[in-house]
């Protein structure tokens, strides 16, 4: 077992039984022109969590976890989109519509895919979602139960949405789950804080939150 400092108590994990999960750190969010500038929100916010992140990948391979890239996104046919969410943004905005890097968040446009610094490696699983939550809809549990694994890391973007979107349907599945607060982001940074702290709150309510630093410092921990 590893055990990573975090609140509300250090976070055990073994390694074998452990997946990283890093969310939608996709070009659409992350970069000028995508879905997430196109919503009115400051994309340079994000980009402090490519560092970590990338720090936390580079030690998950290390130590042989199994690594899952989600992206949101949706068929170019809009099938699997629901109208209510495509119709919250204005005309122009939308999924779909032709955006600089391609139509947003259409699988296969340049702007969903991940950002050349964390880009998935063989071996590791990318997952497509239609929703927030990474197991909306997807084979993610069942991609997770065939390995055997019962805790997760959790970084990526963002903190309040798909992040905690996942990491709550994930608690309620009964996976063990660490949100890696420097390795997620927010394009409202008091959203990113009230997020963590409701994942830790209440004896851990959700689950944990720990720096990339502890999590890097117990994944490269002898056993
Ligand atoms: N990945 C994710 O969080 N999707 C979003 O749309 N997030 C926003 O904060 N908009």
């Amino acid at each position: 077992m590893r055990h990573a400092a975090a609140l509300p108590s250090a976070f055990s994990f073994h390694p074998a039984a452990t997946a990283l999960v890093i969310i939608d750190m996709q070009r659409d969010f992350l970069e000028p022109g995508g879905f997430g500038a196109a919503l009115g929100n400051d994309v340079s916010l994000l980009s402090r969590a490519i560092g970590p992140c990338r720090a936390l990948l580079d030690a998950a391979r290390a130590a042989g976890l199994l690594v899952i890239h989600t992206r949101e996104g949706h068929r170019p046919d809009l099938s699997d989109c629901p109208p209510a969410k495509r119709l919250r943004a204005p005309p122009g905005l939308r999924i779909g519509d032709p955006g600089p890097m391609g139509r947003i968040l259409i699988r296969g446009e340049a702007g969903h895919e991940i950002i050349p610094t964390l880009a998935p490696i063989p071996g590791e699983v990318v997952l497509d979602k239609p929703g927030k939550g990474a197991f909306c809809e997807t084979d993610l549990d069942l991609i997770l139960r065939n390995r055997g694994i019962a805790a997760l890391l959790i970084a990526g973007v963002t903190t309040e949405v798909c992040v905690s979107t996942t990491l709550r349907e994930a608690n309620d599945r009964g996976y063990r789950c660490a949100a890696i607060s420097d390795a997620c982001a927010s394009y409202f940074p008091a959203f990113h804080d009230a997020a963590l702290a409701m994942i830790h709150a209440q004896g851990g309510i959700f689950g944990w939150v720990a720096t990339s630093a502890a999590t890097i410092t117990a994944l490269e921990s002898a056993p």
